[in-house]
Parts: structure tokens; sequence; C-alpha cells
């Protein structure tokens, strides 16, 4: 069954191109720092966006226009839009890909029942794996949209809600293995409160930990080696989130013990929602050894809710390509587009000129950053800014054999500092502009 007939695999045609379906910048091929585009990039679609994804808001109904969603049995509607999603992924020859446990298949009256369902698809996920050597980034589970996570998943006050998530979680770990997933992500969708009036923030805190560490546990039992993520955002749907951003993320995981088993998966639009840009998110993360993967997408910056933009800003990809290619580039992790057509873009065609659009900025940012890192222009700026402390009293405090005796001492003696010197944004502004432009 195919749906797309209409459109050939899309090529690279390069930046005259006025083909719709067809690439600007992202040339698979190109070799970069002596490794394939598509390797730096390693993009993958998200399954929930794509192929769940209605076009509802809090003011309409669907949009969206898509033959297969007129299959009226459910689970004969998710084989086939399992059947899309790797057509698609073909189209754009996207090599990985990401979901929900609840994409994938629907849920059933019991969880022994939605487990067998969740089973039957993904023996058809494996085959079509099987038959285009596409991989799965990362597998996680959906535990914020039934109403049973009203109050919270592995944060939930209630224990059997609690102990539900972990069979879920459980469940979903072992589909992600049989996959040969490379990572897991937990995403706090619910983790997180509303009013402090009625949390115990502590508690729920602490079993947050307590339940990453049995799904290590369990990982770890049977066989699962794939990195596990945590994916921060601030706010949304809780109005405060407990993976606030890099840094709370960072500190919880070494507060708990569990900064050896996990990574960040950092997303745009969270990011610019905990009011950071992305690069300050992926530095931070990178310095400190978590930054994992990445949700590629953008926010409205007028607009103070997620709206996972398919990213087309290249100044925006360009800083991010620029942070991996500084930490030495990807290794389990990838571009997932955790983007969404707008609801007026609603024919399936949208789909892939989404994809198109999202790959061919994040293609040419890559090109634009690897230029930037070749020349080593902002790092030689770095230096020269911060050399103070290569030599005499910096040096001292670097190699911490001075305390504040020694220091007030030095200072005393010495009467007049050494000048500061100019920041020098708008001259780096300006020099992105050139590499960008030419
Ligand atoms: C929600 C979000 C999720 C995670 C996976 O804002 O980003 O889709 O990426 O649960
Ligand atoms: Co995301």
């Amino acid at each position: 069954m195919h749906f797309y007939d209409h459109i050939p695999k899309i090529q690279y045609e390069g930046s005259k191109s006025l083909n719709p379906f067809a690439f600007k910048y992202y040339d698979p091929k190109e070799m970069i720092f002596g490794k394939p585009m598509k390797d730096h990039l390693k993009f993958s679609l998200a399954y929930w966006h794509t192929l769940t994804g209605e076009g509802i808001d809090p003011f309409g109904k669907a949009t969206m226009e898509r033959e297969w969603d007129t299959i009226t049995d459910p689970i004969e509607r998710a084989k086939v839009r399992v059947k899309v999603a790797f057509e698609l992924m073909e189209k754009l020859g996207m090599e990985y890909f990401c979901f929900h446990d609840r994409d994938i298949a629907p849920e059933q009256e019991t969880l022994a029942e939605t487990n067998r369902v969740l089973d039957e698809i993904v023996a058809v996920i494996e085959q079509e794996m099987k038959r285009t050597q596409i991989k799965l980034l990362w597998g996680t589970a959906n535990l914020f949209a039934n109403k049973r996570f009203v109050n919270g998943a592995s944060t939930s006050p209630n224990a059997d809600v609690f102990a539900y998530s972990a069979a879920q979680v459980k469940k979903a770990l072992e589909i992600t293995h049989r996959l040969n997933g490379a990572g897991y992500v937990f995403w706090g969708g619910r983790e997180g409160y509303e009013t402090l009036l009625n949390t115990d923030m502590k508690l729920e805190l602490d079993n947050f930990a307590r339940f990453l560490h049995m799904a290590v546990d369990y990982a770890k039992e049977i066989g699962f080696l794939g990195q596990f993520y945590i994916e921060p955002k601030p706010k949304e749907p809780t109005k405060h989130q407990y993976d606030f951003d890099s840094a709370t993320v960072i500190s919880f995981l070494h507060q708990y013990g569990l900064d050896k088993d996990f990574k960040l998966n950092i997303e745009t639009n969270h990011a610019t929602l905990a009011t950071h840009t992305m690069n300050h998110e992926l530095r931070l993360a990178a310095d400190n050894g978590f930054l994992g993967s990445i949700d590629a997408n953008q926010g409205d910056l007028l607009l103070g809710w997620d709206t996972d933009q398919f990213p087309t800003s290249i100044v925006d990809a360009t800083l991010v390509m620029y942070e991996v290619l500084r930490m030495g580039g990807f290794t389990t992790g990838g571009l997932n587009f955790d983007a969404k057509v707008r609801r007026a873009s609603f024919t399936k065609d949208d789909l892939l000129i989404a994809h198109i659009a999202g790959m061919d900025t994040y293609a040419a940012g890559l090109r634009i950053a690897a230029k930037l890192w070749k020349d080593q222009v902002l790092e030689t700026n770095l230096k020269q800014r911060y050399r103070s402390y290569t030599q005499g009293i910096g040096k001292d405090i670097v190699e911490n054999k001075v305390g504040f005796k020694e220091l007030s001492a030095y200072v005393m003696n010495k009467n007049t500092l050494e000048p500061n010197e100019p920041g020098k944004q708008e001259w780096l502004e300006s020099i992105i502009n050139q590499y960008m432009i030419g």
C-alpha cells in the first residue's frame, strides 16, 4: 500500500532549484570533516506529530486530510500508519525515527490487551525496519495523555499510578530493546505541579528518581544497552515541570546518583520556553558531558507555548550544529524533528515539504557551522579573551594554587589592573552573517 507514488524520492538539486520536492542544501553524501552529511545530522522522524497529529487546537477540531486516517478499524489504521511512516522516511532518505508506545498502537481496555496489540504493531515495524534498514533513534512511553495521569505518572500522589507507569515503561523498554533502539527518552509529561498548596515536592522528586533507578535496573536485566535521556522542559502541561532545563536536570541526576546512566535530549522550543537560547542549553549539557540528542524544532518567540514548528531558521540551526561539532558529533543521538505542520498545512504533501524544509535548514546550518569550526574564528577569539588565565596570576587561579590571601596581596602590590578588553559582540555576530551569506 503506497500513498506517495506521485512524488519520486527526494533528491538534492542545489540551492537554485525551485522544485518543492527537492533538497536545496541537504546533500546526504557530501563529506564534511571526513564524514557524510547524513551521519553528522542523523535526522529522525517523530511518529507522534507526523503520523498521529490531527491539527487540533483548543479552539478547533482536526484539520489534517490523510487517506489512511479514514480507515475505521483502529488496529488496521495503526498498521497502515507504519507503512506510511516508512514510505515517508524512504522518500526523504531519513534513517531514524522515534515513537511513544501509544503513537504506534491504540490503547485497549486493559494493559494486557494494550500490550498484545502493541506487540502486533511492533512486529510490522520490525519487518519494515528490516526491509529499509531504517533505525530506531529512541523509544518512549506516553505517560501524560490518559486521564489516569491527571496528577502525574511517577510523581503522582497515587501509588497505583506510579505502579501503572512502571508497568508501562517496562513494556516500552522491552519493545525499544526488541527494535534495537539506540536510546530511550523520559520526557516528564505531567511530572510537575500546579500549586505547592497541594504538592509534596520532596516526595514527588524522590519518587521520580526511584522510578528512573528502576528503569535503569530493568534495562540491565533485559540487556538493553541503549542510552537513557531526560528531555528538559520548564512548563506545559504543568505550570512547573520538574525537568525544567539542562542545569536543573543535571543537578537532579547528580543528586540522585543517576548521572552515569542518563544524558539529555534537548529540544529547541523547550529551551526558549525556559527563556534560554538553545545553544545555552546545549553548551551547558556538552560542557558537563550530558549532551546526548536533540529534538530539532522551533518555537514562536511571541507565543508562550510549545508550538513545535519545523525548524526553518538557518542562524539557529548553525548555532546548534556548531555545538554538535564542538562536542565531536553525535554518538547515540541525532536530530529528531519533534515538529508538526501548522494546522492549515493539512495536505499529505505538506508532511514531505515540512521535513524537506527542516532537513535543508539543518544541512545549511551544518555547512556554515563546519566552516566556522574549521577556521576556529570563535575559538580563537575565546582563547584571546581568556588568555589572562594562561599565565601569571590567572594560571595560579585555575591551577588552584592561590586563595583570597594571595590574591589580595597580589592586587595590593599591583595597584593598577590590566585593562579590560571590549567583548566584540557585534563583530562576532557580523562574522556569523558573513559565514552564512559567503
Ligand atoms: C513534548 C515533547 C515530547 C517528547 C517525547 O513537549 O517534546 O514529544 O519529545 O515525549
Ligand atoms: Co520533544
